[in-house]
């Protein structure tokens, strides 16, 4: 089926580019149809090709010698000759703009003939020149609706947070189990990979009908836009945004297809080039030695059958996982089981919206056995900062709940401002009425560098951990400027422990700044920042990052028991 779709998606974009060229619009539209042909067949041309030849393709209704002969020519050589001559003769953004939904190639050659415009920001800044009102069936309607195509378009090209992947995966996975026919799914590409932004989503799936599944799967109630669907491959877009790409395999591939396509691609390559080694090919069919297929039912026989153990997703990434795997010296990787608890959660004491008591038994269904309660400190008055008396009262409250929690433990914290010349929002005699202090940055002068700043904070006996260390937002803004390797040499110096910090719009540390405090026996944990007891999931995320950072329960304090925890949060009051 491949084949015949990419060949049909040729014809498709060469009539697109005759169109604009002002080509007969009697020979566009055979093209069109040429292209649908192809995209409706059921036999594959290149089977066709391979039986009967030149004269095999001639048969097919509806095309002719001369088509037959480009379509030879590109099951030869990969292209055809009239394909490769037309798009040269068509700037590469105009091609693109040409997909665009509203734009189409007469409106975009109309655009084209009057502004002579050939980039894609030249093109946008003429969407708003009241010139272009002017041109012969152009309205503003239409000018709206180009506008929308292209940021659909253009909000398609961005790369959407793990976190919102997730609820998306989630979601979907959930309906697609109740398809009759899926027997085995699983998310791959980089959202398994629990990289920080993931460009598509791609889902893999076995199951007896392909059609049926794909089918199925393009009827997902959110899907606004379907972009394939043939036998074994569907790709989607969830509210005009998300691409989700889903391919169906045979159960013998399994294994095979979720190791190729979850990558990342560097990881790949380096995986063929061990099986290229020891004689064998990797493919996402299988693991074959010539032609026998020796292994790719399951993701750890593939791994295994090259002399590897099974390689966790997350550091598939080529930054020496593979050796380590043929050595046999894989790191044992953080996980949920492990985290007893989270150290930075608000309450409804400042921005949050549960109270200390759903906190603490929500954490307790959670599996958690103890909670860090951190709201913020009176400067961030935007987030309901807290007085000193005010967090003297939520102290008593969680001396009160203690007693009534039996094993579990709330933990007095805060999550205390580190302000402009890095002294901290709180006295000492109040933080050290807490059990430990996550100081963190709220705010800062545009292009600031906020090195010294945290710096001076580490410095203090007081603070227990760095909260959200660079003040990035994912897709929104950079964060502050700062050193990170000082930074983590400061932490080393004063035991200070620094936040993988899991809301899903920071993941703060990133997963490469946590793997260099790592290698630095930097200390680590990992928190939520919670705001309601919904958010509590989230800590998936972080774990995700710590795992692409390579980190281990004991690199992370809060998979230590309650006592071990304390001990530790203890070390720099000593
Ligand atoms: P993304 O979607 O940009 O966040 O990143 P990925 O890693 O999900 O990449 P994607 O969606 O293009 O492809 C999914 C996986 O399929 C990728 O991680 C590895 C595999 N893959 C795709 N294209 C190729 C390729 O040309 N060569 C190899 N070796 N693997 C590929
Ligand atoms: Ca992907
Ligand atoms: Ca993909
Ligand atoms: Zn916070």
């Amino acid at each position: 089926m491949k084949i015949n779709k990419m060949l049909s998606k040729r014809f498709e974009e060469l009539a697109s580019a005759l169109d604009f060229l002002g080509e007969n619009p009697f020979k566009v539209r055979a093209y069109l149809k040429v292209s649908r042909i192809l995209d409706e067949m059921d036999e594959e041309v290149s089977e066709i090709y391979k039986m009967e030849g030149l004269s095999g393709l001639e048969k097919i209704p509806g095309i002719g010698e001369g088509i037959a002969k480009k379509i030879a020519e590109f099951l030869e050589t990969g292209t055809f000759q009239k394909y490769e001559e037309v798009m040269s003769q068509v700037p590469p953004d105009l091609l693109i703009l040409m997909n665009v939904p509203g734009i189409g190639p007469r409106t975009l050659k109309q655009i084209y003939d009057n502004f002579r415009v050939t980039k894609m920001e030249d093109f946008v800044k003429i969407l708003d020149d009241p010139r272009l009102l002017q041109l012969p069936g152009m309205g503003e309607k239409k000018i709206e609706n180009i506008k929308r195509g292209l940021e659909l378009y253009l909000s398609m090209q961005e790369r959407m947070p793990l976190g919102v992947a997730m609820g998306i995966v989630e979601e979907l996975l959930e309906y697609m189990n109740k398809c009759e026919y899926v027997k085995f799914i699983s998310p791959c590409g980089s959202y398994r990979r629990m990289k920080e932004t993931v460009g598509d989503i791609d889902i893999l799936v076995v199951g007896p009908n392909g059609s049926e599944i794909i089918k199925y799967f393009t009827q997902y109630p959110l899907v606004s836009d379907v972009l394939a669907s043939g036998d074994t491959k569907g790709s989607v877009v969830i509210e005009n945004k998300y691409q989700v790409d889903l391919r169906v395999v045979s159960e013998e591939s399994w294994g095979a297809a979720l190791q190729y396509f979850t990558g990342s691609k560097s990881h790949n390559v380096k995986v063929r080039s061990i099986a290229k080694s020891k004689g064998l090919k990797v493919s996402e069919y299988g693991v074959f030695m010539g032609d026998k297929y020796v292994a790719g039912r399951e993701e750890e026989e593939v791994y295994r059958a090259l002399g590897m153990e099974w390689i966790p997703p997350e550091l598939r990434e080529d930054q020496g996982e593979v050796e380590a795997a043929l050595a046999g010296n894989l790191p044992n990787l953080v996980e949920f089981k492990d985290i007893k608890g989270d150290l930075h959660v608000h309450s409804s004491y400042s921005d949050g919206s549960s109270s200390l008591e759903e906190l603490a038994k929500y954490s307790i269904s959670f599996g958690y056995s103890y909670l860090g309660v951190c709201d913020h400190s009176k400067s961030v008055k935007y987030a309901g900062g807290l007085a000193i008396d005010g967090l003297r009262e939520k102290n008593r409250e969680i001396d009160r709940l203690n007693s009534e929690l039996g094993g579990f433990r709330l933990l007095k914290g805060t999550e205390v401002d580190i302000l402009a010349d890095g002294k901290l929002d709180y006295p000492d005699e109040v933080l050290a009425e807490l059990d430990f202090v996550v100081a963190s940055i709220h705010m800062w002068k545009k292009n600031e560098d906020a090195t010294e700043r945290i710096l001076k904070a580490m410095e203090s006996p007081f603070v227990t951990i760095i909260g959200h260390p660079t003040g990035r937002l994912i897709g929104q803004r950079e964060g502050y400027r700062v050193d990170i390797d000082a930074i983590i040499e400061k932490a080393v110096e004063t035991k200070t422990f620094i936040e993988i910090n899991s809301y899903y719009e920071r993941l703060d540390f990133n997963d490469v700044n946590a793997k260099k405090a790592k290698e630095k026996d930097v200390l680590l944990v990992i928190n939520t920042d919670a705001h309601h007891t919904g958010q509590f999931s989230m800590v998936r995320l972080g774990i995700g990052q710590a795992r692409r950072a390579w980190l281990m329960p004991n690199d992370v304090i809060n998979t230590r028991p309650l006592e071990d925890l304390i001990e530790l949060l203890n070390t720099k009051r000593k």
